[in-house]
């Protein structure tokens, strides 16, 4: 096989303002209630925070001529709230917003197309402290207003917007779901129902963000959401395995409580009968404003479920993991390429939606990086998971799924949520001592891909 990728395909890399930023404090940025969750005794591995994290802020030109020398002719990247509006409402920090101008300068100047996420994760503690953010449905307006400041200031340069990255992790990883919530603000909230509702008031945030890119963006603007949803992938691909692997797509609670209403305007029935008392609270007209037409579909992909039908047929049920199953350097990113494939499929088929443009907004993994006495890094496992899984992209492609790109997580190294600085998901390893950055081995493969339009 070739593996020759269409003209039109779309190599990119992606990243997220506060896993990269750092500056925390520049320039009337406020803090997000991830800058609260790190100052928790606990919550990140060793202690760390992002204060510094890549110190992407003020080093952008570096990581912009980066990218160029990489190739890649797209960027997605996300937009800190709490730098543009840094009480969550009200006045825009102009200086905050000025950072964004001189990146999209940058990137300009190298020739890269900007795709920006309007909310990667970075809620305003400002808003946690009013109002409990997505607790409360005025979270939703506000982050319409945030949008709307943005797209009036920005939208000569954006014309590709993302309202937000995967609703279920910041709100149901965020309240609750365990006694120790993984995620910021990593507060538990009384009941499941309470975790319903913060994800409700997200799909309402995005649906209302939609409206609003469209009212103010002064040039046509194509708009998306991305998301991590589950792929359900048959265990064997014949046609029982296949039936099934469709039918259970609905019922995963990140799908059938988030994709599946966003593009088809209704909660999964099967998954609203599962929750009984814990669905939320669905006031008469939200279903409309959550399922805004949307120009493509960002999908973040980085493992699924395998699934095969009951002896009876009609049912299907899901499979648990070996403990052997390889997974790298991480416990949840299990190495699972065909996930990929079946992600786009069910979006496309599944889901109904064939016409919808598909991106894969996310795809990488953490690897145990090490530098070499020669100073190099020699991350062929990283290689390997990234071959498999454009493999699969391939496969979508030939059997003609509208997947038309793919931006792989990340550039750099950088802050990792919870495990702080000690995954490393770059294709340019970051010295946290020093701030210098060392292109892996990947980083020169990912290149000759780009160069290429292929699989090398
Ligand atoms: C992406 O989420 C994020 O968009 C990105 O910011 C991040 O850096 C990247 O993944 C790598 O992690 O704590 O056991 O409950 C990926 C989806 C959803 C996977 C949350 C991990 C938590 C598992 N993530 N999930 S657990």
């Amino acid at each position: 096989m070739d593996y020759q990728f269409p003209s039109t395909f779309a190599w990119g890399v992606a990243t997220a303002a506060y896993q990269i930023e750092g500056a925390v404090a520049a320039e009337g940025r406020q803090n997000c209630v991830w800058d609260s969750f790190a100052a928790l005794p606990g919550r990140i591995q060793g202690g760390d925070t992002a204060a510094i994290a890549c110190d992407h802020y003020h080093r952008f030109p570096e990581d912009v001529a980066a990218m160029a020398r990489l190739g890649v002719k797209h960027y997605r990247f996300s937009l800190a709230w709490p730098r543009i509006i840094p009480e969550g409402r009200g006045a825009v920090n102009e200086a905050g917003m000025d950072f964004y101008r001189r990146l999209l300068d940058a990137l300009q100047d190298a020739g890269i197309e900007p795709h920006a996420t309007l909310f990667h994760w970075d809620s305003p503690q400002a808003l946690e402290d009013r109002y409990g953010s997505w607790r409360s449905r005025e979270m939703a307006q506000d982050f319409a207003d945030y949008t709307a400041a943005v797209v009036q200031r920005l939208g000569d340069r954006i014309t590709s917007w993302m309202t937000m990255n995967e609703i279920h992790c910041f709100t149901h990883l965020g309240y609750g779901v365990r006694r120790q919530p993984p995620h910021a603000p990593g507060t538990l909230v009384s009941s499941p129902q309470q975790v319903w509702q913060t994800s409700h008031h997200a799909l309402l945030a995005h649906g209302l963000a939609c409206q609003a890119i469209r009212a103010a963006s002064p040039r046509p603007a194509q708009v998306g959401l991305v998301d991590n949803f589950v792929p359900t992938v048959p265990l064997i691909e014949d046609k029982d395995h296949i039936q099934a692997a469709q039918r259970a797509f609905h019922l995963n609670a990140s799908n059938g409580g988030i994709v599946v209403p966003a593009l088809t305007g209704a909660y999964a029935p099967d998954l609203l009968e599962s929750l009984g008392p814990a669905a939320p609270e669905i006031r008469a007209g939200d279903l409309d404003t959550i399922a805004q037409p949307l120009d493509w579909f960002g999908f973040n992909c980085y493992f699924g479920t395998y699934v095969r039908p009951t002896e009876t047929g009609a049912g299907y049920e899901y499979l648990s993991f070996p403990k052997s199953y390889p997974r790298l350097h991480m416990p949840w990113l299990r190495i699972m390429p065909d996930c990929l494939y079946w992600g786009v499929r069910h979006l496309s088929e599944t889901l109904g939606r064939r016409d919808l443009p598909i991106f894969i907004t996310e795809n990488g993994c953490a690897v145990k990086d090490r530098l070499t006495e020669t100073g190099e890094v020699i991350d062929s496992d990283r290689i390997f998971f990234h071959r498999a899984y454009l493999r699969a992209a391939h496969r979508a492609i030939q059997e003609g799924f509208p997947l038309q790109g793919y931006f792989l997580w990340t550039l750099m190294d950088n802050f990792e949520w919870s495990y702080g600085h000690h995954r490393r998901f770059g294709l340019i390893y970051t010295d946290y001592k020093t701030l210098q950055r060392i292109p892996k081995a990947s980083y020169y493969w990912y290149q000759r891909c780009i160069q290429h339009n292929r699989i090398v």
